[in-house]
């Protein structure tokens, strides 16, 4: 029945966390992703698009992962958020999503690691939804000031940026459909080759055309002179 299983990574769409003790100021264009467990008051949003996953892909496993490079070894948790109508440089903690929220997972993060978590649910719920899917992290021990910081979608080492990867498989019967990747590219391509080629046979046609047009009128030219 499955036709193949195929490792795709997404990098996030947005990043940026909220603080409630600055309630309306947005961190987007920070450098880090913090989060703090001083009654929750640091917490990252981040959102992926899945548009690049096929419509019928059963979906095997997906893990978001955030390297930590500055952490205190606690509990964050992760968790589903069904409004993704934030941004990165207009979110605060008093317009943040808050509308269903609920755990998917949680893990022991630690300093100079990649941190992982199971959202495969999420991405099922998200593709089945508008294919955009936020989740919220929380830091979960509640001493003052202590938390995690992440890399954020800027970081200036690709390599260490938050991602999205997910494992699929598509059934035999999978069809190419427009929406899927690298479909549309190829037609195009062909339609405009038969173009140019057509326009060079009818360039030249014209251009024969006149040469013999112009031979014509010259022959008709000198057979009425020798006739006079
Ligand atoms: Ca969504």
């Amino acid at each position: 029945m499955k036709a193949s299983e195929e490792p795709v990574t997404l990098y996030p769409e947005a990043n940026a966390y909220v603080n409630s003790f600055s309630p309306d100021k947005n961190y987007g264009k920070y450098y880090d992703l913090q989060v703090e467990g001083n009654k929750y008051n640091k917490t990252i949003f981040i959102k992926f698009n899945l548009m690049q996953i096929p419509a019928d892909a059963s979906i095997v496993s997906a893990q978001l992962m955030l390297y930590g490079y500055s952490s205190n070894s606690g509990i964050v948790s992760v968790y589903y958020v069904s409004d993704d109508s934030w941004t990165e440089n207009g979110i605060t903690y008093n317009n943040r999503p808050s509308s269903s929220i609920y755990l998917t997972d949680k893990e022991n993060v630690s300093s100079k690691s990649w941190c992982s978590w199971n959202i495969k649910e999420d991405v099922i719920t998200a593709l089945s939804d508008n294919k955009l899917l936020t989740e919220v992290m929380r830091y979960e021990n509640a001493e003052d000031h202590e938390g995690a910081r992440f890399f954020p979608r800027d970081c200036y080492n690709e390599d260490l940026r938050p991602k999205l990867v997910i494992t699929y498989t598509l059934p035999a019967s999978h069809i190419i459909t427009p929406s899927a990747p690298l479909t549309p590219t190829t037609p195009p391509t062909e339609t405009k080759e038969e173009v140019s080629w057509w326009s060079i046979i009818q360039t030249v046609a014209v251009i024969v055309g006149v040469i013999l047009t112009y031979f014509i009128y010259r022959l008709t030219k000198q057979s009425r002179r020798k006739i006079r």
